[in-house]
């Protein structure tokens, strides 16, 4: 290694252990393990700008291992983002800038949250696609305007994760040669040493999946990370690097998992620096480091994005039309205005909304070109699919995208889309795997992404393929999660409204929407005012209601139907249609109030998990148990969802 490598490297290998001993809390093993492939990488390859930090055609870099987020910081911190020595010395403090884990939209050059082992590196797959479609779009010959690459780096945990495995399958099929993942192999994780529980071959492995295989056997040599960073970018494939290093590097139990989570006591910070034969006072970086990155980060990146602007600019004089298009795509500048082609409904006939979902979704991806996405090899069921063709090598402009049975990865697959910038990401499934994709749902919530997120089949009234495909705390399951706006439409006026709700620009959520297998009629009582408020009010019995039935979803015509009955027997109650808890909770008071008025008994009722209605009703009729094998026709009476037996239960239970 040359000097000035060996001085940026031992500099924040040195005040990254300090930090996080400072800190009393941290992960100091891989940051004094990985520190030369983290400088190599920023120092002489990647292409970021700090003057324009979302300059769009800049590498993305994924820290997979977001335990190792001191080293990210202390990077950014000497590639010019605004994050000062101040906010590292207050490194995972309350309300600091340089929290446990990056988080994005909250520290300055943090692409994607991390911590979750395995999300980077599928998200970083969806970053790929986005960025080998806008590529295929716009580039022409001799200008090549969105030719950037996606850099991971990942470790042991991370390649042992399930949705690592489904995402780079995926990404070998789809040939994503512009994906860079390096791979910090140190033998070891939190628990002990990963012979105790891996022993499979990481080459065979990744190239049986159609990925480019390279191996650095000293994780110290900057120089040889860097060719072999040289020979993925000019592979045919995505590629990973094995890169052999060792964990807590220059600690006393370096190559032990005890350095892995641990802050080193001072004694062993000492010894750190006697190993490293480090002088330079506490917490700095010395002025030949940052000159460096001075050089070769920001002086470099900017200059790079600089060429990158005349590029453009010349590309918009050469390409007019070409140009227009890519600054749509660059500011999204798409909006649905025209809704005329929207499928029309009369009142009165009947369609199941998952049908609804599919033919409201082609309209609005043969409108808004940014628009990409599919289904986990469910689109014959969920109805979605995204338009164009299939994407893939024999056609990279095709935006339909086959996860195949994939749902966590196609989930944050999804995200990285949506953080990419430039296209919208949806995915598809059945409601009751979407257990398999909550924790990309999840990080879609924390990170404000309006990723979107559709799903058919979406109570018992799957019916015969029995309790495994009946979701029943599903529901619960999103409602309870922050941020997250789920739509349980009733029918094909909300369902309408739901999608058009879920594609607006600036949603700084993720929607899900649910629909139903089964066929509803259009109400007449229903409209998308109502559902952008999360609820309204539908039906008003013949004199002042004293009671409210509150439900949403394929439950509401029933529903209406028991308030009728009710209202026959001189008994008035109201009934309110919820589609969206989530932006219920965002009206007024007073709009509350008056469609959950505070006098009314309130019963819900939901062929679901009870759980969520109890925030709002006395009573509530729900399914707390496993759904059976059967014919939808038995399901309504099995579960006591007919009008005679929900009138029985209010008489019994409200009245
Ligand atoms: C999904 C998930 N499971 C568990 C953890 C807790 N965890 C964080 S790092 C880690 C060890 C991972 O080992 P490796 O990737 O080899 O990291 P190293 O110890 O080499 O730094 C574990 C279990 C997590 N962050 N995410
Ligand atoms: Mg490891």
């Amino acid at each position: 290694m040359s000097s000035i490598d060996t001085n940026c490297v031992n500099s924040l290998r040195v005040v990254g252990a300090e930090l996080i001993t400072k800190a009393k809390s941290g992960h100091p093993g891989i940051v004094l393990g990985a520190a030369p492939i983290l400088h190599t990488l920023f120092t002489r390859h990647l292409n970021i700008s700090p003057n324009d930090e979302n300059w769009f055609n800049r590498d993305r870099f994924v820290l997979s291992a977001g335990h190792g987020s001191t080293l990210l910081y202390m990077l950014l911190h000497l590639s010019g983002y605004p994050i000062k020595m101040s906010d590292l010395l207050n490194l995972r403090q309350k309300g600091s800038l340089t929290p446990g884990h990056p988080e994005y939209g909250h520290t300055p050059g943090i692409e994607i949250t991390t911590g979750p082992l395995g999300q980077g590196i599928a998200s970083s797959v969806g970053m790929a696609i986005a960025g080998s479609y806008l590529g295929a779009k716009f580039n022409k010959p001799d200008y090549d305007v969105i030719d950037h690459f996606v850099y991971v780096l990942c470790g042991d945990g991370d390649l042992q994760e399930g949705i690592s495995q489904e995402a780079m399958s995926l990404a070998g099929h789809l040939g994503l040669n512009k994906l860079i993942v390096l791979y910090d192999s140190n033998d070891i994780q939190l628990d002990g040493e990963v012979a105790q529980t891996n022993t499979e071959n990481t080459e065979l492995k990744v190239k049986a999946m159609g990925w480019n295989y390279l191996k650095v056997s000293d994780g110290n040599d900057c120089d040889e990370i860097s060719k072999a960073i040289d020979t993925a970018k000019h592979s045919t494939k995505p590629t990973l690097i094995e890169i052999k290093t060792i964990i807590g590097y220059g600690a006393p139990n370096s190559g032990e998992s005890s350095v892995h989570g641990k802050p080193m006591p001072e004694e062993d910070v000492k010894s750190l620096r006697k190993f490293l034969a480090y002088n330079e006072p506490e917490y700095t970086f010395p002025d030949e480091v940052k000159n460096y990155y001075n050089e070769n980060v920001i002086k470099r990146g900017n200059s790079v994005c600089d060429n990158w602007n005349q590029t453009v600019h010349a590309y918009s004089v050469l390409y007019k039309e070409e140009y227009k298009e890519l600054c749509g795509f660059m500011y999204d500048d798409f909006e649905l205005t025209d809704l005329s082609g929207l499928p029309v409904y009369e009142v009165g006939s009947k369609e199941s909304t998952r049908k609804v979902m599919g033919k409201v979704l082609d309209y609005i991806s043969s409108n808004l070109p940014n628009v990409i996405g599919g289904s986990a090899d469910l689109t014959a069921s969920t109805m979605v699919k995204g338009a164009d063709g299939i994407y893939g090598t024999q056609n990279p402009l095709g935006r339909n995208i086959k996860f195949g049975v994939r749902e966590h990865a196609m989930a944050a697959i999804t995200n990285g889309i949506t953080l990419h910038g430039g296209m919208r990401g949806f995915c598809s499934g059945f409601f009751v795997f979407s257990d398999y994709l909550k924790p990309a749902v999840r990080q879609a919530a924390i990170m404000h992404l309006p990723s979107l997120f559709f799903f058919s089949h979406d109570t018992v009234c799957v019916g015969e393929d029995g309790p495994t495909h009946q979701p029943v705390e599903q529901l619960t399951m999103f409602r309870a999660t922050p941020n997250v706006n789920l739509f349980r439409p009733a029918d094909a006026t909300e369902m309408t409204a739901a999608m058009l709700e879920a594609f607006k620009k600036g949603n700084d959520y993720p929607t899900v929407i649910t629909s139903s297998r089964q066929a509803v009629e259009n109400l007449a009582c229903t409209n998308a005012e109502g559902v952008k408020k999360g609820a309204y009010v539908v039906y008003t019995p013949s004199k002042k209601a004293s009671y409210t039935l509150l439900t949403c979803g394929t439950e509401l015509q029933l529903t209406l139907e028991v308030a009728k009955k009710l209202d026959a027997e001189g008994i008035y109650a109201n009934v309110v249609s919820m589609p969206s808890m989530f932006l219920f909770e965002r009206q007024s008071q007073e709009y509350k109030d008056s469609v959950l008025p505070k006098n009314h008994k309130i019963m819900a009722i939901e062929m679901g998990a009870s759980m969520p209605w109890y925030k709002y009703a006395d009573y509530v009729k729900g399914i707390d148990e496993f759904g059976k094998s059967m014919p939808i026709n038995y399901i309504f009476g099995e579960y006591g969802f007919t009008v005679d037996a929900l009138y029985d239960e209010f008489m019994k239970n409200v009245k």
